[in-house]
């Protein structure tokens, strides 16, 4: 199997520390790939032209990331399984999951629109996003609790929201999520000694 890989993409992040947590790293060859190339021939394996893409032997992919983490979930390995069964623990699981990507998604947007033009920069839409992020940041701050031991067996949940903040400690360090959300801010601090975490960390932004 080899995966489309950019070592800045939180959602590449999110795959790469299920591939730790289940212990696939050696079945799995990495494929540095810029999304962003006018040349790249990402399209061939996912039209969406995006990253993470998981090559199967048979030469299909699979994309997003949820599918491909899911995947990778369902393979023989070790520790695990990340996705709980159908079930409260699953919806649970899948919910945070969702939120942790819509993080992503709307911090990801803010960072391409604040990089064009300043003539052609959408600053309506540049609030919106930062608004979708601190809100949804505020609902895992009441959520804390819900978001399961740091220490104990971790869930898609939980790796998912550790990609995502820190996607945020990466890419917008200088605005802390952790002023005003003391419960995420402890759980966190834990969580992120995981070694999927920091064996995954991004290249000096
Ligand atoms: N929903 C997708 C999002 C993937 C995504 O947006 N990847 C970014 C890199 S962080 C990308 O490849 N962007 C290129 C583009 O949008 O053209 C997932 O979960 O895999």
């Amino acid at each position: 199997m080899k995966l489309r890989y950019s070592p800045t993409s939180p959602y590449v992040r999110k795959v790469m520390m299920v591939i730790h947590e289940r212990g696939l790293s050696d079945q799995i060859e990495l494929e540095t790939t810029d999304a962003w190339s006018p040349n790249t021939d990402l399209p061939q394996n996912n039209p969406l032209g995006k990253v993470p893409a998981l090559v199967l032997a048979d030469g299909s992919a699979l994309f997003d990331s949820p599918v491909i983490a899911e995947y990778l979930d369902s393979l023989p390995g070790s520790g695990g399984p990340l996705f709980p069964p159908v079930g409260p623990a699953r919806w649970t699981a899948l919910r945070q999951q969702a939120l942790a990507d819509g993080i992503c998604d709307a911090a990801i947007l803010r960072r391409l629109e604040g990089n064009r033009p300043e003539q052609l920069r959408s600053t309506d839409l540049m609030a919106r996003q930062r608004a979708a992020v601190a809100r949804t940041v505020d609902l895992l701050e009441a959520d804390a609790a819900h978001l399961g031991d740091p220490a104990a067996a971790p869930t898609i949940g939980t790796i998912a929201v550790l990609a995502a903040l820190g996607y945020l400690d990466f890419r917008f360090g200088h605005e802390d999520w952790r002023e005003n959300h003391p419960n995420l801010t402890a759980w966190f601090e834990k969580a992120s000694a995981r070694e999927s975490f920091t064996r995954t960390k991004p290249p000096v932004a």
